[in-house]
């Protein structure tokens, strides 16, 4: 399949800070794959397909569309921060199309976002908690490497409300857990094979200061006939979990992220679900 990626960026209203509270997509679902909205100070580009890259500075999600699944709204009192001293005075929106041939008509295509702000400040703050694997080798053949991630939790409480899952071709289940007291509950799971939007996170928990947030990604190296690393191209693999949280305004940290590999020692005791694919 060939893939057209159109970048869309925006300044954000630099006057007052502001929050996002909703998303609003409009894609045509005959010509649109998925779409990724990021937000970030410095854009690589200001000019649309300039440059490759989405932001000079570190990008952060801020909302997910895939054909064939439901978008994830905010609660209610949620917003992201955005515009003058946030960090965010940009908007940078992809959108991923599929099949090239939708096209050869040569209608305009008005896929895109309505996003809805306000001024009024918002009681709490969305952000996003991103795990990730800097790390994973997956020889070719072998039936199953795990891509075991896990930090401890030192800040403020948060309020897991929705997660996502990405992983190129060979993942086949990817889950996210909170471990508090050695009891480990489930934020999300979910095949990154099916669409990979936000999905509501499995129950209401929080994370706070002293637990341990970690996620797993299963992969398979059957089929495969090269040793597959973590990299940005197709061929390569990437193991994210994504948690959508809100926090109280008071603390307001936006983004946080986790890049260290689990122990042994602690992914004994992960539940048995976390390694069973899940079919497509
Ligand atoms: C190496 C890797 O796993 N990259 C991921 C996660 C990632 C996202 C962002 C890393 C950084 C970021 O600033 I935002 I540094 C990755 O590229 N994931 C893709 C998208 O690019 C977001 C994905 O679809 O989740
Ligand atoms: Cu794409
Ligand atoms: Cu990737």
């Amino acid at each position: 399949m060939y893939f057209i990626i159109v970048s869309l960026v925006l300044k954000t209203l630099m006057r007052c800070l502001s929050s996002t509270v909703d998303f609003i997509p409009h894609a045509s679902m005959d010509t649109v794959h998925h779409m990724l909205l990021f937000g970030c100070q410095t854009p690589a580009s200001t000019r649309s397909n300039c440059v490759p890259g989405t932001c000079e500075d570190e990008a952060s999600i801020l909302y997910a569309w895939a054909r064939n699944a439901p978008p994830t709204k905010l609660p209610k009192d949620v917003g992201f921060k955005v515009g003058k001293d946030s960090g965010m005075s940009y908007f940078v929106l992809q959108i991923h199309y599929g099949d090239v041939s939708a096209f050869r008509d040569h209608h305009r295509d008005c896929s895109g976002l309505t996003l809805k702000m306000t001024s009024k400040p918002q009681p709490f703050i969305a952000g996003i908690y991103l795990l990730m694997s800097v790390d994973t080798i997956i020889l070719p053949g072998k039936r199953v490497t795990n891509a075991d991630i896990a930090c401890e939790y030192t800040s403020y409480p948060i309020y897991p409300f929705a997660f996502r899952t990405h992983t190129h071709h060979l993942g086949k289940v990817v889950s996210g857990y909170r471990i508090r007291d050695g009891k480990w509950s489930l934020i999300g799971r979910q095949s990154p094979q099916l669409p990979q939007a936000f999905y509501p996170a499995n129950e209401e928990l929080n994370v706070k200061n002293g637990d341990t947030i970690a996620a797993r990604c299963v992969f398979t190296g059957e089929g495969r006939t090269y040793k597959t690393y973590i990299g940005g191209t197709s061929e390569d693999e990437m193991c994210n979990f994504y948690i959508m949280y809100y926090m109280d305004s008071k603390h307001a940290i936006p983004y946080m992220s986790c890049i260290e590999t689990g122990s042994k020692q602690l992914f004994r005791h992960i539940p048995a679900e976390a390694s069973i694919p899940i079919r497509v």
